[in-house]
């Protein structure tokens, strides 16, 4: 069977990696380097200089922990990873209340050159601020359904951040999917931190690198990750993982049940929607300041090695104060 009939009919989180046929390696390029003659002429074949790429193997993350995958370029990019956040019993009951009860409907994006598209899921936002991506927005919802209330508290509690909006996915079945993006619209601020919250069937988040800019938008030798996030896993996206790497669900052919995900956020005004700009200055100094205020208790009380790092601590309240001054 070809490798795409292979890789389409295996997509599940079991699904390992291929086995890639073998790159020649440096010796195996000299070795085809050469020169003969041909009658009273003489050839000379020289391969080109340019280093061997390998396309890396793509890493599997299932485990509990905390991952650093990249340091750069534009800073360090980590996942935390907590499969069982929620016990089975709770994600169970709050899976079919939030399938039930949410105000669940499908969006309609818009392309570059203006034409519409459905989006492949459906999506239902809470928060007090509209949220655009993809050239449509989502208005302003601030009745929050009492579950992503409990859900928000007990998020918050696990990461440390303050979140003041979210965007629920659902997944009705395999073939619904989300594409390669980030989520770095500038309503989110700089370095977004992503509290991603899975309910129901198991689906395959895929990460890849952005390319180096000299590949050109071409992603053939970037890192790639695949997590498997299961019923009742929370992923924390931090630091710069929105503007170094991608994200993905994407569709499956195996059958698959429906998923919802919870992904909670912080969102501020845009500069170029002022309405209410002072109010939003405000809030967002007094989200920063809640911030900094809950790393200092959180790297105290936490005992499981997940704390905010004194120098960054240190860092942020020099931030504020001049935030402050300047204001
Ligand atoms: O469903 C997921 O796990 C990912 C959702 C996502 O990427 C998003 O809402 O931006």
């Amino acid at each position: 069977m070809s490798d795409k009939r292979q890789r389409a009919r295996v997509q599940g989180s079991w699904a390992k990696p291929l086995h890639k046929p073998q790159q020649p390696t440096a010796q195996d390029v000299q070795s085809v380097s050469g020169s003969w003659k041909y009658g009273s002429r003489s050839f000379e074949f020289h391969q080109p200089a340019d280093p061997i790429r390998e396309i890396p193997t793509e890493k599997v993350f299932e485990n509990a922990g905390d991952y650093e995958i990249s340091q750069g370029p534009t800073g360090v990019s980590r996942l935390r990873l907590i499969p069982g956040f929620l016990q089975q019993e709770e994600a169970d009951w709050m899976f079919s209340k939030l399938l039930a009860e949410l105000p669940w409907s499908q969006k309609t994006n818009y392309r570059m050159m203006g034409d519409g598209y459905e989006e492949p899921r459906l999506t239902c936002w809470y928060g007090e601020l509209p949220y655009t991506y993809s050239r449509s927005t989502m208005q302003a919802n601030a009745q929050w359904h009492p579950v992503l209330t409990t859900l928000r508290l007990a998020v918050e509690e696990k990461s440390g951040h303050t979140f003041n909006s979210l965007l629920c996915n659902l997944y009705r079945d395999g073939k619904d999917s989300i594409g390669w993006h980030s989520d770095s619209e500038p309503s989110l601020g700089p370095q977004p931190l992503i509290a991603s919250l899975s309910l129901g069937d198991t689906r395959v988040f895929s990460l890849r690198k952005q390319p180096l800019p000299e590949d050109k938008g071409d992603y053939t030798y970037v890192e790639r990750i695949r997590i498997p996030l299961t019923h009742g896993t929370l992923l924390l996206m931090e630091g710069c993982t929105q503007t170094d790497w991608q994200h993905q669900v994407a569709k499956e052919y195996h059958d698959r049940g429906p998923r919802i995900n919870l992904t909670f956020r912080t969102i501020y005004p845009e500069p170029e929607h002022p309405s209410g700009g002072d109010h939003w200055e405000k809030r967002r100094r007094d989200h920063r300041f809640d911030e900094i205020w809950r790393g200092l208790s959180h790297s105290q009380s936490t005992s499981d090695g997940y704390n905010v790092k004194h120098t960054s601590i240190l860092f942020s309240l020099i931030i504020y104060l001049l935030v402050i001054v300047r204001f």
